[in-house]
């Protein structure tokens, strides 16, 4: 037997211990351990029953994700699973952790499934662009019906044990941290009751129910296309639970198959199943050992209570940090404690706080107006205006009033870190968590080290992101950092490009269609045209401006709005871009395109990704991939601007940027590194 699958036996029962770290994956080696192990306790008479169950943090966490897009070893999967449902002897699968995918799968062909309360049993393939390539999507239906299978598939989420309990995804709970002696006592009970085996596949009155009704599917297509757009699995997984519905289960399984490897084909489950290893990398900090010392962090500071910092302090609050917040006058305090509990209380009637939870965190705040109150905070957060003399103030005044060992962090989204560390006596203690808003909602945080940040405070900034559920994306300081940086000539250029004949809509169209949720123009009008104007030159956005037209805020922007606030195409609007295109000396030359539209706005932003990587603001390539899908929405299953690039080809992107460098000037000229990866063949991404 190997060291990865061990066998004991206690009275009949023989209980295979599966010990592969961090997640017993079920790669090759724990395949082949759970190969010898089902059938070594097939041929053992005194084992009478099995009960299955792993060591470390958690029952099998699906397939191993690493092994996908090579050659599949044997045995497979399905060679274990036959080994075990087919089986004469009862199968228990004793489950903690989260088991989830191939692993929940492999405990649906277990005869009984008993877990912990703290547990949680998914199949979020759907996660990685793919379906429960198993027998998930024909074993859960089985169990829970037609409905509650789309709904836990397509969704993706692990759900916890007393739920799977309520519908039938387990069968018992074991006491907490007795998993081990409740599974086979339960064991013990199921060969004393001497109960027929009763294998999921072969049960069926939960899907009879649903055979001919088409309406669900369509229906549950209708009701969600909106969420599923550019994504392929939801389609394929909806098609799966239908076989599970009208085939045999054999055929089921067959037609499940062919929909699985259509998925694991695609260059969108590619892109969703690099985007997994890309988010946990970006905690691995190439300079930072793994081991260095995290700061204690048990109370905070946050000095502005506008809709930046209230959201910030609100991550806080979730966990449980006590939070003094800071304002300039009592009027603005209340008004930021009062926007913090209405959010509170929005999520509470959406079910997801109760009254007490909305109490327990607004009891955490400590609204102060004087700085003082900050003397024993271990982090302060600043999130004022964009004005360096405003954060630089407030800085030097924190240094004196905070313990020397304290963190001074700022959420600028653009200014030098450096330039703010240099008015403490401790720029060491200095850095910069830069919040995507609404911060309260947006997963990323940009941590922004300064020229002399120390690592332990760069740690911590990103173990503490971690803890408030947020990812943590290192950049070096520089103009934007990483994602406004990269995004930025992608706003620039959309102004540039409508002077030239493609309308606001015509472009906004193209970048609804490559993927993102909305265009440059309606997000601009989004936000307002006056937020953060160069008012240093005439600007189109300031013709639009003076002109009355704001963005939605003033019902008109680069589209006029209803009072639904749709956007409508606008004459008026059209004829000030043309008015200014005059302006400028540019004729148009009428419309382009999607795909002229797609590269002219999105390859600058790879080429500046390739300076961000150049100047080694970001550590690695699948960070700034990273930071764009989470701080911008850039499409999931496209895995960013430079994952994307690679499947576009760097040759090829090279040789638009230089056409249009040749046309539009030097912002489209290829960085360094671009050109070179393109030349050499290389890629950003592809290891
Ligand atoms: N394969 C390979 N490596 C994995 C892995 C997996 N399934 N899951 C985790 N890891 C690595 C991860 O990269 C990290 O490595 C370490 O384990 C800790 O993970 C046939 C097709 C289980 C909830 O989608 O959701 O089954 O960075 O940092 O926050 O139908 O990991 O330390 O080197 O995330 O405690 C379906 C994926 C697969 C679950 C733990 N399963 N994993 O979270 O730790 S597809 C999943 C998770 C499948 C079948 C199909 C989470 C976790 P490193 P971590 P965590």
């Amino acid at each position: 037997m190997s060291s990865v699958g061990t066998i004991t036996i206690e009275d009949g029962v023989g209980i295979i211990t599966i010990d592969s770290p961090p997640v017993n994956a079920l790669g090759i080696h724990v395949r082949r351990a759970l190969r010898d192990c089902f059938t070594a306790c097939a041929a053992k008479d005194e084992v009478k029953a099995v009960v299955l169950i792993c060591n470390g943090r958690t029952f099998f966490a699906g397939a191993d994700i690493s092994e996908f897009g090579k050659p599949l070893e044997e045995p497979t999967l399905f060679e274990v699973m036959d080994l075990i449902e087919n089986g004469v002897k009862p199968v228990i699968a004793a489950i903690h952790g989260t088991a989830l995918g191939g692993g929940y799968e492999l405990a649906l062909t277990c005869h009984y499934r008993i877990a912990v309360p703290s547990a949680k049993v998914g199949l979020p393939e759907v996660q990685l662009g793919l379906l429960p390539g198993a027998g998930g999507t024909q074993r859960l239906p089985r169990i829970v019906g037609a409905a509650a299978a789309l709904d836990i598939i397509v969704g993706g989420a692990p759900i916890p044990a007393r739920k799977a309990l309520e519908l039938g995804m387990i069968d018992c709970l074991a006491d907490e941290g007795k998993l081990r002696e409740d599974a086979v006592a339960f064991a013990r009970r199921i060969l004393a009751e001497g109960k027929p085996l009763q294998r999921v596949r072969d049960r069926h009155d939960k899907i009879d129910a649903d055979k001919g009704n088409v309406a669900l599917f369509t229906e549950f297509r209708a009701k969600n296309a909106r969420a599923f757009r550019g994504f392929k699995a939801p389609e394929n997984i909806i098609k799966a639970v239908q076989a599970a519905v009208e085939l045999p289960f054999d055929e089921g399984r067959k037609r499940e198959r062919e929909l699985f490897e259509e998925l694991h084909d695609s260059i969108e489950s590619a892109a969703q199943r690099y985007y997994f290893f890309a988010e946990r990398q970006t905690a691995k900090i190439p300079d930072v050992p793994a081991d260095t010392p995290i700061l204690p962090i048990t109370s905070v500071g946050i000095i502005g209570a506008g809709t930046m910092g209230g959201g910030i302090a609100m991550n806080f609050l979730n966990v449980g940090v006590p939070v003094t917040l800071i304002d300039t006058t009592q009027e603005a305090l209340d008004r930021g404690i009062r926007v913090i509990r209405k959010n509170y209380e929005i999520s509470a009637s959406k079910g997801r706080l109760t009254a007490a939870d909305v109490e327990k965190r607004m009891a955490l705040i400590t609204p102060a107006i004087d700085l003082g109150a900050l003397s024993d905070a271990d982090l302060v957060i600043e999130a004022v205006f964009e004005r360096m003399e405003i954060k630089k103030d407030i800085f030097a005044r924190l240094d004196r009033i905070v313990k020397r060992d304290a963190i001074l962090a700022s959420n600028t989204s653009y200014l030098s870190i450096d330039e703010i560390a240099s008015v403490t006596s401790r720029p060491e203690n200095v850095l910069g968590l830069h919040f995507f808003s609404p911060a309260n909602v947006m997963r990323l945080v940009e941590v922004v080290r300064g020229a002399k940040t120390r690592n332990e405070v760069i740690a911590t900034g990103m173990a503490l992101a971690k803890k408030i559920g947020k990812v943590a994306v290192l950049s070096r300081v520089g103009p934007g950092f990483i994602a406004n940086r990269v995004l930025g000539p992608r706003k620039d250029h959309a102004e540039d490009l409508i002077l030239e004949g493609p309308t606001p809509t015509e472009v906004d169209q193209a970048i609804y269609d490559y993927g993102f949720a909305m265009g440059p123009f309606q997000m601009l009008d989004l936000v307002g045209l006056d937020v953060i104007l160069d008012d240093t030159q005439r600007t189109l956005r300031g013709d639009l401006i003076a002109a009355g037209r704001r963005g939605q805020k003033s019902t008109a922007g680069f589209y006029d709005y209803d009072e639904n606030r749709k956007p409508k195409v606008s004459q008026a609007a059209l004829d000030i871009i043309a008015e200014f295109a005059r302006f400028k000396g540019v004729t148009p030359k009428g419309s382009l395109p999607a795909d002229e539209i797609v590269a002219r706005l999105l390859y600058p932003v790879v080429n500046e990704g390739a300076k961000v990587l150049e100047e080694g603001i970001a550590s690695r390539a699948s960070d700034i991939d990273v930071a764009c899908i989470l701080g911008y929405n850039w499409p999931l299953y496209t895995g960013g601007p430079m994952f994307w690039a690679d499947t576009v080809g760097l040759q090829k992107i090279v040789a638009k940027l230089e056409e249009l460098e040749r046309e539009h000037g030097e912002a489209f000229r290829p960085a360094k590194l671009l050109k070179e990866k393109a030349a050499s063949g290389g890629s950003f991404t592809r290891g």
